[in-house]
């Protein structure tokens, strides 16, 4: 397993669990400092990230790309690929499909969270998973075009009324043949979801593509009351070897927040 870092890019998520703020360069930096493998992109939209200066980035501190995160269609540009108005659903697959393309230029996958939005007055659930399953097949039609996968994160109930737990999603991929999309499964939203973290990993088994590392109250791994004992052991036990991503509150500071991941990084893993 790998350990990666967040950095949000995103000033209107202030407050969000992104554990460098602003600066890509500062945030690659930081990320090799604490001894990182890789860092987790938050851009507001693709063009954005300058791919050559992103590249010469990850050769200067010789990190990865762990992913690319698409949630600043919805939050900043309020877009989601469940809208009722089919012209706001185009939209969002536009703003994906240029995520997807920065991503796989940067050797990763794209992340839809909360772009998949959540169902609510005209629209009935029915309608908002059939619609969801049909984008999520055309953009990981895209993913594949660049030899990735398209991750798709399960959230809590406060977030999407869609799918919040890790076994209905996993349903959901393989009732609609979604086979080059994998979970991405976030041990924040699994600790309000999820009866027990590690069987729940277990049985999404192969299916996993990548991990949201944060405790109980979102900090970092070991400032919260999740046992990752017996969940690094899960994954372990199906053959996970992903990225392990601090999505976490920067708190008490930034580099407090990457330090002790990467202190559980390396007691746990
Ligand atoms: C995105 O990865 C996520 O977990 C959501 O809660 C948005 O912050
Ligand atoms: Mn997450």
């Amino acid at each position: 397993m790998k350990s990666a870092l967040t950095i949000s890019l995103v000033p209107e998520v202030r407050g969000g669990p992104f554990v460098y703020w602003d600066d890509l360069a500062a945030g690659f930096a930081a990320a090799a400092r604490h001894g990182f493998d890789a860092v987790e992109i938050f851009p507001p939209l693709a063009n954005a990230v300058s791919i050559g200066v992103a590249r010469e980035l990850m050769e200067k501190h010789s990190l990865k790309v762990a992913a690319v995160g698409t949630g600043a269609g919805w939050v900043k540009h309020k877009l989601r690929l469940t809208d009722p108005d089919p012209a706001i659903r185009a939209k969002a697959r536009e703003f994906i499909y240029g995520i997807i393309n920065l991503a796989g230029y940067l050797g990763a996958p794209a992340i839809i969270g909360s772009m998949q939005g959540r169902w609510d007055g005209a629209v009935s659930r029915d309608q908002a998973l059939a619609w969801l399953a049909e984008e999520l097949k055309a953009l990981a039609e895209r993913a594949a075009a660049h030899n990735q996968v398209l991750l798709y994160e399960p959230l809590n109930r406060y977030e999407t009324n869609l799918i919040n737990r890790n076994a209905d999603a996993a349903a959901f991929l393989d009732a609609h043949k979604l086979t080059n999309v994998r979970l991405l499964c976030d041990l924040y939203h699994m600790n309000i979801e999820e009866a027990d973290l590690a069987a729940s990993l277990r049985a999404v088994g192969p299916r996993l593509g990548h991990v949201h590392f944060a405790d109980s109250n979102r900090h970092a791994i070991g400032f919260g009351h999740t046992d990752a004992v017996p969940i690094v052991a899960a994954l372990r036990d199906i053959g996970y070897t992903g990225y392990l991503s601090a999505e976490i509150l920067p708190l008490p500071d930034s580099d407090t927040a990457a330090a002790k991941t990467m202190e559980s990084f390396r007691r746990l893993v």
